[in-house]
């Protein structure tokens, strides 16, 4: 019998060096927005994304361990986050056995956005001689900025209440003494924190002021009588545009001149005496030569009432008998006798007007400047009869009265009395 080891086959697996595990720490992808150049670059510091414990990403090794990483082990960096775009920052490891493994972090740099200016009303025209500000009462451009008195804003994604400023062309505030045809300019720009400069213009073009018009409302002349129907005089003064479509009515200056003196009133005129007047209307566009027109106004002297004489009656004077009634008027103005009434002032108790309907109102058209009236009377009762007469000039009244006394029996004369007499206004009648 034999005794004999067995040698058992002994199997060995031989299992390949493993490679690194690696990864990151904090986010990925990275994103950040792009910042003013030259500020600073982005650097493994702000990347790892949690207390400062490697650089930022972590390495481990089946058969090495932990793998401690330095800055050997990262590319990439820094990153120029000035510029948008898209970087790979690399951490990458090597083991012992010299297996390879590596991470990426992606860092996306995003562009900042522009600022934007909007300016508030649009390119501007003016006038030769006209002055363009920004200012906010500029009917053309308007100041509409919130934080720069000047008519554009700016509005930007990363930064609130840009400043707006606004260049004149013409070097200078307010922008004047511009050229006929000429274009100026208004540049506005504005930069955001991120230094990114934009701008914005406004054209602003001169162009031709016409001169300016002003026409009298007619009559061209006013003559009147002092205190007289004329009155109170309502000048129809003038009007006036400034020859570009504006209308500058309201601009107006009357100078009142005294031709009789040769000198100038404050005005009102005055009515109430005789007098000669120009007024003179006068108006400019603050550019070119004024321009005037005129109106004539002459007051002349006060005016005389009408007069009354000769105010009788015919005879007899009987009852149911005609007695005719007569007078002469007159006016020493001249042509100003414009209308006469006869009234019945007294009569008999019980009397009826029996006239003939010559007791009324008649007009004298045209006017007269002296005339006979008369007018009819058939009393039907004895007794006085008082008559009065009104003559107008159209502005004062003349009036008169003449009593007379009527009997029944015809076979009676009867005279006149002699109680005329003057009632209103010192009118001599006989
Ligand atoms: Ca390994
Ligand atoms: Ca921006
Ligand atoms: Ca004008
Ligand atoms: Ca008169």
């Amino acid at each position: 019998m034999s005794m004999g080891l067995e040698i058992q086959p002994c199997s060995i697996e031989v299992v390949a060096n493993q490679h690194p595990a690696i990864g990151v720490y904090g986010e990925n992808p990275y994103h950040i927005t792009q910042l003013p150049e030259g500020t600073y670059n982005l650097t493994e510091d702000m990347l790892h994304g949690r207390p400062y414990a490697n650089f930022g990403a972590h390495a481990t090794d089946w058969e090495d361990g932990a793998i401690p990483l330095t800055g050997d082990n990262v590319s990439g960096l820094p990153i120029d986050i000035s510029t948008p775009g898209s970087y790979d920052v690399t951490y990458s490891v090597t083991d012992s056995y010299g297996n390879y493994a590596e991470a990426i972090r992606t860092v996306t740099v995003v562009a900042d956005e522009l600022p934007v200016i909007t300016m508030c009303g649009d390119n501007v025209t003016i006038k030769f001689g006209e002055v363009y500000t920004e200012a906010d009462d500029n009917a053309q451009g308007s100041y509409c900025s919130p934080v720069t008195s000047v008519g554009a804003f700016a509005t930007d994604f990363e930064d609130i209440d840009l400043t707006v400023t606004a260049t004149p062309s013409t070097g200078r505030w307010p922008m004047q003494d511009l050229v006929i045809g000429g274009t100026y300019y208004v540049t506005y720009s504005a930069t955001d924190s991120f230094g990114h400069e934009v701008f914005a213009q406004r054209t602003i073009n001169c162009i031709e002021n016409s001169p300016p018009n002003i026409s009298l409302e007619p009559p061209a002349e006013v003559v009147f009588v002092a205190d007289s129907d004329a009155l109170p005089y309502v000048d129809p003064g003038a009007k006036a545009d400034d020859g570009d479509g504006i209308d500058i009515t309201d601009q107006i200056v009357i100078v009142i001149k005294d031709n009789t003196s040769g000198g100038t009133i404050a005005g009102p005129i005055p009515l109430h005496f005789a007098g000669n007047y120009t007024m003179e209307y006068t108006v400019t566009d603050q550019v070119n030569v004024p321009v005037s027109v005129e109106r004539s106004v002459i007051i002349e002297g006060a005016n005389l009432p009408p007069t009354i004489n000769g105010f009788e009656n015919s005879e007899p004077a009987n009852v149911g008998i005609a007695v005719y009634l007569y007078a002469s008027i007159a006016d020493l103005d001249g042509e100003e006798l414009r209308s006469y009434e006869f009234t019945l002032a007294a009569a008999p108790e019980g009397s009826i007007l029996n006239d003939n309907g010559t007791f009324k109102l008649n007009t004298i058209d045209p006017p007269s400047s002296s005339m006979t009236v008369n007018a009819v009377l058939i009393p039907e009762k004895a007794g006085s009869y008082t008559v009065k007469l009104a003559v107008s000039d159209g502005v004062d009244t003349a009036v008169a009265s003449h009593t007379f006394e009527v009997v029944e029996d015809p076979l009676n004369t009867v005279t006149q009395s002699a109680d005329n007499t003057v009632v209103s206004d010192g009118t001599v009648v006989s």
